[in-house]
Order: structure tokens, then C-alpha cells, then sequence
């Protein structure tokens, strides 16, 4: 072992490693600060001895190694943060007394949670599921969580019922799988068993399931909260998060690839986003209504199987919040937060929704088992920033040390002690209540199928196809026929034609079923259309860039420079990690080696090869998968001349969406058609529609 420069060097045989060391200020100890003098091996009886049980530095070290894990979440288990600030437009004082919404020129700092729901902490990002969407603001007033998710209704109507569904979805307890997928026995039985499901049922099956990126989803608080101003006067409310990016999705096809190909899709979009200072940014946006207006509703808004159409109740946009900066820590930060719908500040208050309700037990109930007592708050990720003080005390992981004899209230032995303060304190809204103790659902949550219906009604043909074609998908991998039936005896009351398709689908006829309520027709609601409200842009997207040496360097330059200048990420994607000696004899690094970068991980592609390094690379089936990867997910290519030998060998039919470069009116128009994100047209051409 040498000493240089304060680095020491570990060499030879023996296990021994190298390693850099710095000055004495950093050295390692024990949890008990004993200074470690070897990191590298445990203490033996001789050389080659066994190890002694003495080896207390060893025991510490296992033992902490031992008890990394806590119990995962049992649902949304697999999740992503980022912290960030968040600011409201102007004062929101008409309709709440929340400190936080008062003033545009205050940033309450943020910590987000995006998840999936079904998987395990290990599961894949982009399998087919709602996404968690729970957002903690540090308030002067105390924490305020919005745990919502990224479908604006839920399957279920009393929380009575929120074990049983996520026991149908999690895998099957006799064989454990599937892992992080609903197409299974068990969810399609309970579901097809509970009409109420419909609805979300719908947005599941459609490409809300299946984001492009945490940073392009929208977010929605679900059930109907109130506000309540600083005069006490109540008003409902629904929150919103619209994220300035735009709302895309992925195809299916790629949203399955992703899931071998890279596992973190989401989280590491997310991470290179922030890390990268293209910071995520999402509108805040509510529906504010009285009591008069929910109740000309033709349900209930105590329903959270059902939203209000924009077109019915316009969103107010009120404020913006920003994801600015990475966790220091996943397991200190991501993991350990814990969110709670009970979390309110004054000026915001719950209703009577069966489902909230039962959410406000659940959440702090959850945390006492994964996060091992009821000191959670103490950890510094949900610690508010406001001061907090009362005379709870003592239990398992308290770090507060609270000084003096007094511990209970009132008290006359502490007069500077905390006291209750009428004023600023949080008082629940004096709603009237009456009524028998009974367990009944109310007549007005009876209509099961009329928003499932105008979901359908309001998509666009595409939205269409894949909500037609992810029913067929996943009731063709249920194997008990009986489910599978009564599934499409309930999408034909839904909509015929959807019934119609998804029976052809499977080459099987539905169940005959009576609905209790037949669906009405509602007018369609354009907005719940990802597709038909969707507006160019190419902000946050990434372009791919497939070039070889001897590569046009003016035309990587030219795309490069557009790119960016619409605020793409752009990655140079070459056969070989060290990078490529472009047609200008200059060495350009690579972003990304081609082996490991399939076209899926980006939203628009150029190929830009040389003639000859064309022509190694057309060989290949790898490359000519890149291309028809990229095809078949309805993505822009752009073309440089000597690529055109990689699209022949690739077998596919150049369409309008094939862009040969050489022109700036043609870069020009694999922007534009770029910043659509996906070709429609080209998908019938390409799949059995079903
Ligand atoms: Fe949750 N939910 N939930 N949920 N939920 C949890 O809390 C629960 C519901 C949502 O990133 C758990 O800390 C019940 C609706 C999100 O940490 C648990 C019911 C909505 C997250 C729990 C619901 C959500 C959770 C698991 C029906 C959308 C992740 C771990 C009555 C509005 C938060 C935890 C994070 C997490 C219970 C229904 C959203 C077990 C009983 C509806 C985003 O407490």
C-alpha cells in the first residue's frame, strides 16, 4: 500500500482494492464514530483463518446492510420524485383563506411523487396503469397534500371496496404473477363483477395508461374538495394539473419494448430533464362551483367514478409549479415520503365523498408500518417548514428532544407553552349533516355506463383504435371464458360500437346484460381527448441522430442547432460509444452507442450515416429493427441522402412521414410534422385495427 498526494493506493492480490482517500477530516467511521483503519476486510485469526465473531466494526456494517429495505408502499410502490417550487397567479382570497394561494410573488416549495400503481418497487415504468400524481406543499401553514393521480375519476365508489380491487390487480397470491399488469383473471372477474369500474375502466384501457413522460401528464386531485374563504363561505372545488409540455403518450407496442429495453424509462426521464435545467413545469387549474351548480348535475360530485366536462365547469388556471432540482437521496427523499389527503391547510377542506373518507384513516395508518411508528413527520423530507409544536411525545425513532416538565394541556406550569388559537387554527367546515346510521350507496351513484359512454364519444379515431384494441388485448390474456363474455356484455351497453369491436376482437359474443340505469347520452367533451386538444411543440421531446463516420457534419450541425432551438434534447447515437470522425475529419463524441439505444427512447429520429458506414449498417438486423421501430411507432425520420440504403434494407414504405433531407424546406417539415409527435395516419397501414 502507498501513500501519494493523500490518496492512498491499495495493490496486489488479496482482495485488496484501489481506492482514493483524502484528508483526515473525511475519515470513515462507525455509527458510533469510531474510526475505521481497513474498510476492506474483516477480522480474522491469521490470514486465512475464520473470521471472529468479535468483529464488532463487521457486525455494525451487516447488520445496518441488513435492514436497508422498509415495506414497500402496497400500492404505487414504484415511484419517482423532484422537488420544485410552486406560485399562484394571483390572489386566490375570493374563494380561499390558504396562505399559500395568496400571493404571486411567494414560491411555497414542493416535493413531488409520480408512481405507477400496481407494480412492485422493482416493477417496469411503462406497463399499462393509472399514474400517481401526489404533490407535498411546505406551507407557512403546515404541510398541504395533493395525492392525486393521472386520471381524473377512480374505479370505485366506497373505500370498502379498495382492498378487494387492489387484490384483483396485484399478482395472483397463488402464483405471483403477473407483476405491474391488470391483463389477468383476477382484475377482469372483480371488474366485470362491479359495473362502477366502467368508466375508469375506459380511461385505463386508453392512452392516459401509458405516458410518455412524467413531465407530459396530466394530474388530477379526483374526488371534490372544498375551499372555504377567510368570511367562511364554501365552495367546491376540482384540481388540475396541466403540464406545460403538452400531454403525449406512448404506442403500445413501444410502451412493451420499453419495458425490456429500459426499465427506468420514466424516472430517467425525468432525472436527465431536471439534471439537464429543462425543468418540468405543470399548471395548476380548478373547477370552482357552488352547491346549486352540483346539484343540476346529472350525478353526484360525491362520486369520484365521475368528472365534471370542462365544457360544463371551465378550469380556472390559477398558478404554476416547477420541478427544479433532483432528490439528494431516493431512499432518504422518494421513499420515505408520505403523503396523506388529510393533510390540509386552512382554506381547504374535504367532502363526504365514501372515498375520500376512507382515505383519510388509510394513509397515516399505512406509514406507521412502512415507516415504523408514528414519528414519520420527524423525517426531514415530511417535516413541514413552518414551526410545529404540541405535546405528543415519545414512541419508536423520536429525534425531537422536548425540553421542560410540561406535557399535556391546558397547564398552568408552562404559560409560554403552546396553546389552541381559534384564529388561525384549522376549523373544519360546519357543514349540516343528518340521516340514519346505515351502509348504503346513494341512489344518485347508480348510473354506471353514461361518462364511460362519453369517454368513448369524445376520442379521437385513433384514441378509438387503441381503446378498442387494449380491451382485446387484455381480455384475449384471460383465460376464463365466462369473465371475458361479461366483460363485453358490459362494453356493449357502454357503446355498441365499442362492444362490436372488442368482440370481433376476440371472435366471441357478450353476455346479455341489463343495466340498472341505462346510459344517457351526454354531449362530448372534446378536452378529454388527448389527441384532438393536443398542440405542436417539440419542447422536452428528444431527437436521435443516427450517424456513422464520415457522417455530413453540416447536416448533424443543422439538425442539431434546430433541434435545440425548439428546446429538443438531442443525442448522437453512433455504432460505437467512443463517437465517430464525421465527414469534416472532426471527432464528435457519442451521446449514446447504437447497441443500446433502440429508437424507442425517442419521440423523432434523423439517420445520417455515411455511404459506407450505410452500407455496414444495413446488414444488420438491429439497425434495421432501429428503423422499423421507429416507423411502426408513427415517428418522424428524417433522412440524409446515403441513409436512404438504411430505409430500403429496413423493408419499410417510406410515407409523408419519411422526410429526405437536403432542403430546408425539408428540415423545415420533419420539424413541424415532429412537433405533432405521431403520424395517425400511418397506424391502420401498420396494425389490425380492432
Ligand atoms: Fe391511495 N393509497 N388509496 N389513492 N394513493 C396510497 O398510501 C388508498 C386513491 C394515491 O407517492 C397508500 O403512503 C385507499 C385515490 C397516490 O407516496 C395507501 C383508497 C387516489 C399514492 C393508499 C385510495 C389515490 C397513494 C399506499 C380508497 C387518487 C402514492 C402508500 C379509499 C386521488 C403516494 C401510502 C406516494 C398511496 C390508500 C384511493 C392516490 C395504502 C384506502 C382515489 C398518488 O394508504
Amino acid at each position: 500500500m502507498a501513500k501519494r498526494n493523500g490518496r492512498t493506493e491499495h495493490s496486489g492480490a488479496g482482495g485488496e482494492t484501489h481506492q482514493i482517500a483524502t484528508s483526515d477530516d473525511t475519515t470513515l467511521t462507525t455509527n458510533q464514530g469510531l474510526a475505521i483503519s481497513d474498510n476492506q476486510n474483516s477480522l480474522k485469526y491469521g490470514a486465512r483463518g475464520p473470521s471472529l465473531l468479535e468483529d464488532q466494526i463487521l457486525r455494525e456494517k451487516i447488520t445496518h446492510f441488513d435492514h436497508e429495505r422498509i415495506p414497500e408502499r402496497i400500492v404505487h410502490a414504484r415511484g419517482s420524485g423532484a422537488h420544485g417550487y410552486f406560485q399562484v397567479y394571483k390572489s386566490l382570497a375570493p374563494i380561499t383563506r390558504a396562505a399559500f394561494l395568496q400571493n404571486p410573488r411567494e414560491k411555497t416549495r414542493v416535493f413531488v411523487r409520480f408512481s405507477t400503481v400496481a407494480g412492485g418497487a422493482g416493477s417496469i415504468d411503462t406497463a399499462r396503469d393509472v399514474r400517481g400524481f401526489a404533490v407535498k406543499f411546505y406551507t407557512s401553514e403546515g404541510n398541504f397534500d395533493l395525492v392525486g393521480n393521472n386520471i381524473p375519476v377512480f374505479f370505485i365508489q366506497d373505500a370498502m371496496k379498495f382492498p378487494d380491487l387492489v387484490h384483483s390487480v396485484k399478482m395472483e397470491p397463488d402464483r405471483g404473477f403477473p407483476q405491474a399488469a391488470s391483463a389477468h383473471d383476477t382484475f377482469w372477474d372483480f371488474a366485470s363483477l362491479m359495473p362502477e369500474t366502467m368508466h375508469m375502466l375506459m380511461w385505463a384501457m386508453s392512452d392516459r395508461a401509458i405516458p410518455r413522460s412524467y413531465r407530459m401528464m396530466e394530474g388530477f386531485g379526483v374526488h371534490t374538495f372544498r375551499l372555504v374563504n377567510a368570511k367562511g363561505k364554501s365552495s367546491f372545488v376540482k384540481f388540475h394539473w396541466r403540464p406545460v409540455a403538452g400531454s403525449v403518450s406512448l404506442v403500445w407496442d413501444e410502451a412493451v419494448k420499453l419495458g425490456g429495453q429500459d426499465f427506468d424509462f420514466h424516472r430517467r426521464d425525468l432525472w436527465d430533464a431536471i439534471a439537464s435545467g429543462d425543468y418540468p413545469e405543470y399548471e395548476l387549474a380548478l373547477q370552482v362551483f357552488d352547491e346549486e351548480a352540483a346539484n343540476k348535475l346529472p350525478f353526484d360530485v360525491l362520486d369520484a367514478t365521475k368528472l365534471i366536462p370542462e365544457e360544463v365547469v371551465p378550469l380556472q388556471v390559477v398558478g404554476k409549479m416547477t420541478l427544479d432540482r433532483n432528490p439528494d437521496n431516493f431512499f432518504a427523499e422518494t421513499e420515505q415520503v408520505a403523503f396523506h389527503p388529510g393533510h390540509v391547510v386552512p382554506g381547504i377542506d374535504f367532502t363526504n365523498d365514501p372515498l375520500l373518507q376512507g382515505r383519510l384513516f388509510s394513509y397515516t395508518d399505512t406509514q406507521l408500518s412502512r415507516l415504523g411508528g408514528a414519528n414519520f413527520h420527524e423525517i426531514p423530507i415530511n417535516k413541514p417548514v413552518c414551526p410545529f409544536r404540541n405535546f405528543q411525545r415519545d414512541g419508536m425513532r423520536r429525534i425531537e428532544v422536548p425540553k421542560g416538565r410540561v406535557a399535556y394541556e391546558p397547564n398552568s406550569l408552562d404559560p409560554r407553552g403552546p396553546r389552541e388559537n381559534p384564529d388561525k387554527g384549522f376549523a373544519s367546515f360546519p357543514a349540516e349533516e343528518e340521516g340514519p346510521k346505515l351502509r348504503q350507496r346513494p341512489e344518485s351513484f347508480a348510473d354506471h355506463y353514461s361518462q364511460a359512454r362519453l369517454f368513448w364519444v369524445s376520442m379521437s379515431d385513433p384514441e378509438r383504435d387503441h381503446i378498442a384494441g387494449a380491451f382485446t388485448f387484455e381480455l384475449g390474456k384471460v383465460e376464463t371464458p365466462a369473465i371475458r363474455e361479461r366483460m363485453l356484455g358490459h362494453l356493449a351497453v357502454v357503446h355498441p360500437e365499442l362492444g362490436k369491436r372488442v368482440a370481433d376482437g376476440l371472435g366471441m359474443a357478450p353476455e346479455k346484460l341489463a343495466p340498472a340505469r341505462k346510459p344517457q347520452d351526454l354531449p362530448e367533451s372534446p378536452t378529454l381527448s388527448l389527441i384532438r386538444k393536443a398542440k405542436p411543440t417539440l419542447a422536452g421531446r428528444k431527437l436521435g441522430i443516427l450517424a456513422t463516420d464520415g457522417a455530413d457534419a453540416g447536416l448533424i450541425a443543422e439538425l442539431r442547432k434546430t433541434a435545440e432551438a425548439k428546446g429538443m434534447a438531442v443525442a448522437l447515437v453512433a455504432p460505437k460509444i467512443g463517437g465517430i470522425v464525421d465527414g469534416a475529419r472532426k471527432k464528435q463524441p457519442a451521446d449514446m452507442a447504437l447497441a443500446s439505444s433502440p429508437s424507442t427512447l425517442f419521440d423523432a429520429v434523423a439517420i445520417v450515416p455515411s455511404a459506407s458506414g450505410a452500407k455496414v449498417l444495413a446488414t444488420q438486423a438491429a439497425v434495421q429493427d432501429w428503423i422499423r421501430d421507429a416507423f411502426a411507432h408513427l415517428k418522424w425520420i428524417a433522412v440524409a441522402p446515403e441513409g436512404e440504403a438504411l430505409i430500403a434494407a429496413s423493408g419499410i414504405e417510406p410515407d409523408e412521414g419519411v422526410v429526405s433531407l437536403g432542403s430546408a424546406k425539408a428540415t423545415k417539415a420533419f420539424f413541424d410534422g415532429a412537433a405533432t409527435h405521431r403520424l395517425w395516419a400511418r397506424e391502420p397501414k401498420l396494425r389490425d385495427i380492432a
